[in-house]
């Protein structure tokens, strides 16, 4: 099927972007059985944060044209509401709360993912694809924490655990290290400046945040985040050194774009898997100035507006090399939504009536569904059609990624791989409008949650209400067993579960460890 013409699907996709280009220019290289598949993970990016989601004071045009064409969902779920547990659950299929080591990492973390287990980029690289990862990773690289030397080959990295090529931040854009890692190595080195990278103490003589306020001239810190500066932002961690290697935060999404662009276009004769994760909607928010102003919210909503256009660049590459109609997207965020997350970017006071969890209660890091009820967008050219586009309130984990790309590619995965990961294709897919029969939530501290399509339960905790050191959001905790009916409102506020003691005793099961 290589090498196919197919004029018409290739205007068809053209239309997708509203990128013109002579359809007469185009090969569509189609390989029914092995779509392309990227899957984009957005950062922090709530419920409610896209215009086709109800977004307010912003909107982002080109993936409410791919939500018009693919599945929206209402009911799928991050495995975790913070970053690393819940790209940890979406790689390997195995649910975070099981390994003691994967809460939010420093910029200086040991790889998580350990060689030897079985990633969806070793699932897609043993159908034939080239894999790749681009954007935030926070997911550790090297053998031993704090013990990398960022002048030289990392010992391990993302070509043990599957991926073919990697353009990566180390954790997130307010931790140091603030280089990209390219194949193992800090992209763009800059030998007149070697790095060094500790999570203990500062380096003799270098500014921080704390001590040098009048240094920060992009922005300041609101709670934490007071320690390296680099391009007048301080930030988690101390390092030194970087040079010319050191990121720019407004360049961030240009970077990575035009990474997945040259991927893209090398691969554009083979199937390929791209997991690509931005750095919108995270702190420190600072999108390209070409985007300040786009939204009425200040920086966070500009950065959703980036986040569009991220989306809309990769598409147009595909539609440039033919291969729209052959790969399929999916976009979702790693999380729920988070307003004030540390630095004093004015994101609070400009929502102007935006809600950035939808209906929700609870943000980022909350057992509330805020924390981990997340969009997502499932576009597949080969079977979805202009005007075919639906809203699936099919339940999806996604831990079940990996088995369902599993069902997708045909593949095989060895015993024991993706242990918490269940085939929901169909679902993925707007075929099965039920999906799995729950799924597992977890906050940032541990405590864990069970939806079905009708009840959220959320285990007894002993912790606060609020969270305490500086974000304002309510964490769910409670001494008592709490169950809602998802049904009667989507707001957890009125406690039923001691109506429903049978239904509290099925789901509380489900969260032993
Ligand atoms: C928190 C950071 C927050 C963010 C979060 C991880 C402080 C005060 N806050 O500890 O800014 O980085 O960790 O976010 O340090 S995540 O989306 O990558 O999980
Ligand atoms: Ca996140």
């Amino acid at each position: 099927m290589e090498g196919l013409r197919c004029l018409g699907m290739a205007m068809a996709s053209c239309a997708m972007t509203g990128n013109v280009v002579a359809s007469s220019d185009r090969v569509c290289r189609t390989d029914g059985g092995r779509p392309n598949v990227i899957l984009i993970l957005a950062d922090d990016l709530g419920y409610g944060d896209l215009s086709c989601y109800g977004a307010r004071n912003v909107v982002t045009p080109c993936i409410d044209s791919l939500a018009r064409r693919g599945v929206r969902f209402t009911n799928c779920h991050a495995v975790a509401a913070t970053s690393t547990p819940s790209r940890y659950s979406i790689l390997t299929g195995e649910y975070a709360w099981r390994r003691p080591d994967t809460d939010v990492a420093a910029g200086n973390a040991g790889m998580i993912i350990r060689p030897e287990q079985f990633t969806m980029a070793d699932l897609f690289r043993s159908r034939g694809y080239s894999t790749c990862a681009i954007g935030k990773w926070h997911l550790g690289l090297g053998d031993k924490s704090g013990e990398q030397d960022w002048n030289a080959p990392l010992p391990s990295a993302l070509g043990d655990i599957g991926f073919d090529y990697y353009y990566i931040m180390a954790a997130t854009a307010d931790r140091v290290p603030c280089v990209f890692i390219e194949n193992g190595m800090v992209a763009d080195y800059d030998e007149t400046a070697p790095i060094e990278v500790s999570y203990r103490r500062n380096f003799d003589g270098e500014p921080t945040g704390k001590d040098n306020p009048e240094l920060l001239y992009n922005m300041r810190p609101s709670h934490g985040h007071d320690m390296s500066i680099v391009n007048g932002i301080s930030r988690i961690g101390y390092m030194k050194g970087g040079g010319k290697a050191l990121w720019k935060d407004e360049n961030i999404a240009d970077s990575i774009v035009s990474h997945a662009v040259g991927f893209i276009r090398e691969n554009k004769d083979n199937p390929f898997f791209m997991y690509f994760c931005t750095n919108d909607v995270h702190v420190p928010r600072f999108p390209h100035q070409r985007f300040r102003g786009m939204s009425s919210m200040g920086v966070r909503g500009d950065a959703i507006a980036e986040f569009d256009w991220t989306v809309s660049q990769l598409l147009q590459e595909l539609d440039r090399q033919g291969i729209a109609d052959n790969t399929i997207i999916i976009i979702t965020s790693d999380n729920g939504p988070v307003v004030d997350d540390g630095y004093d970017d004015r994101a609070e006071e400009l929502l102007g009536g935006h809600s950035p969890a939808g209906p929700f209660r609870g943000n980022k890091y909350s057992s509330f569904e805020g924390g981990t009820a997340v969009p997502m967008i499932v576009y597949d050219p080969r079977r979805m059609a202009d005007g075919k586009g639906m809203v699936s309130e099919a339940l999806f984990s996604h831990v079940d990624f990996i088995a369902s790309m599993n069902e997708l590619v045909g593949g095989r995965m060895p015993k024991g791989a993706a242990p918490d990961s269940r085939k929901a294709l169909p679902a993925l897919l707007g075929e099965d409008s039920e999906g799995v029969e729950y799924v597992l939530e977890q906050s940032n501290t541990h405590v864990l949650s069970v939806r079905t399509l009708r009840w959220k339960y959320i285990e007894p905790s002993d912790g606060p209400a609020m969270i305490q050191w500086g974000p304002k959001v309510e964490t769910g905790n409670s001494p008592a067993p709490q169950l809602y009916d998802m049904t009667k409102s989507l707001y957890e506020k009125d406690n039923v579960a001691a109506e429903h003691p049978d239904v509290v005793e099925r789901l509380s099961r489900l969260t032993a460890r």
